[in-house]
């Protein structure tokens, strides 16, 4: 048994949990970060692609942001496309803010070299992860090292960054933890292709076939994504069926869909979730562990690194300067914009999707509010506002 002292144990090298060893590191407060993937994995998994304008600035502030003021596309605004019409949102005019286009991979990626660079611990490969003695003074998370260690670090405090299926939230006793919540009755079928992408900007389109986004990574890989029903098999779709089924949902009249070669593909379910305490002693959850969003808003990532800047800020004070009262503050500091992303997560993701029984209300209501959107300065502005996260809670 290897037996190791740290301050601050932090379960997952999510962005979340990566950014909050890099902050802390900077105030000189010790962490040691464990992660049960493999680097590759975690380097490769596909999942965001776009930044707020206040998360691109605050990866500039911490040294991380070289990469992506070199590689990250800056967009000033996103395409909603209904009825057969594009329309343009214009960030830049409405609310004077942008989002960067750079993929969560590539921030995992920059996060990582900064931590190993300056020689700081990070495990990967670890399995058998526990946290225990979370309201002792000294609580301890357990694991197997990759070479088969056991392994016990003795901690100040444990961030459980350990994303939505992790074990550090249900290490916090059941009848202690309400979860608010919302299901979905569709998934995201998404695809990585090589093939440069057919837009300038984000389209987001609603349709009577359902719903489809078109994303990207780089000038030359695009990203796009298809409602489908929330249990489908992957099976069901084989690539020509997918380039046909996007080609008729993000089709107007002009305009074509470039095919190419399909890298990866894969579903993802949908659900808004929201669980609380995110303290128990000495135990504080941060992003995904603590709460979901679908994606159709682009705010989980964002999310997730602010959680972690109001951690790092609190543990900071807490263990440097022996100043407890942020620690206390933490969940009530970050839930308002846990809602605001949440409500608007919900909002964009009921005005788009198709409903599954196609109920002719509920479509004149998504149609009536898209040409709001569309035609209103106040009502594009709020968008503009959430969805670059300008926004104030
Ligand atoms: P993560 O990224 O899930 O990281 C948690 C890490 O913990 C590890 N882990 C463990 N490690 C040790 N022991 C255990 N027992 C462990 N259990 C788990 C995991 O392997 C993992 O490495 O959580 P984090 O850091 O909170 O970050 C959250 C974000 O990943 C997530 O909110 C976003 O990806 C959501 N999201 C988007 N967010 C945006 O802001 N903009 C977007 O454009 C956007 N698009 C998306 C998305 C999520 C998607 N999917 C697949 C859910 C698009 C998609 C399709
Ligand atoms: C992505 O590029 O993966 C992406 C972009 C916008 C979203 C969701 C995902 O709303």
């Amino acid at each position: 048994m290897r037996v190791v002292r740290t301050q601050v144990g932090i379960v997952g090298a999510g962005p979340a949990g990566l950014l909050l060893g890099h902050l802390l590191a900077r105030a000189g407060v010790e962490s040691l970060i464990v992660e049960d993937r493999t680097r590759d994995y975690i380097e490769a998994r596909q999942r965001a692609g776009v930044i707020e304008h206040p998360t691109a600035q605050l990866l500039r502030d911490i040294g991380a942001g070289e990469r992506l003021d070199r590689e990250g596309i800056v967009h000033g605004g996103i395409y909603l496309q209904y009825a057969g019409e594009r329309h343009h949102l214009d960030f830049r005019d409405l609310c004077g803010a942008t989002v960067t286009v750079y993929a969560q991979t590539e921030i995992v990626k920059d996060l990582v070299a900064a931590r190993l660079k300056a020689g700081l611990p990070l495990e990967f490969g670890i399995s058998g992860t526990a946290v225990e003695e979370l309201t002792s003074d000294r609580p301890v998370l357990r694991y197997t090292a990759e070479d088969g260690t056991p392994t016990q670090v003795v901690c100040d405090v444990i961030a459980g960054c350990d994303g939505f299926h992790g074990v550090s939230r249900p290490s916090i006793p059941g009848p202690l933890r309400t979860v608010q919540e919302r299901g979905y009755p569709y998934s995201w079928l998404g695809i990585l292709a090589d093939v440069a992408p057919s837009t300038d900007e984000l389209i987001y389109a609603h349709s009577e076939r359902g719903f489809a986004l078109h994303s990207l990574r780089t000038p030359e890989i695009s990203r796009l994504y298809l409602q489908v029903p929330a249990d489908e098999p992957i099976e069901a779709w084989p690539d020509d069926r997918i380039w046909a089924e996007l080609s008729r949902r993000l089709g107007v009249g002009g305009w074509t869909l470039h095919e190419g070669p399909v890298r990866e593909k894969s579903i993802t379910p949908m659900r808004s979730f929201v669980s609380s305490p995110m303290r128990y002693g000495r135990l504080f959850l941060a992003g995904d562990a603590a709460h979901i969003v679908p994606p159709t808003g682009a705010k989980g990532l964002n999310l997730a690194m602010t959680d972690v800047t109001v951690l790092a800020e609190a543990l900071t004070r807490w263990l440097r300067d022996g100043d407890a009262s942020l620690a206390d503050g933490y969940e009530q500091r970050c839930l308002r914009r846990i809602w605001r992303a949440t409500h608007f997560s919900w909002w964009m993701t009921s005005m788009l999707h198709r409903p599954l029984d196609g109920d002719p209300f509920d479509i004149q209501l998504q149609l009536s509010q898209l040409r709001h959107v569309t035609s209103s300065r106040a009502a594009a502005t709020a968008l503009a506002e959430n969805y670059t996260g300008v926004v104030t809670a």
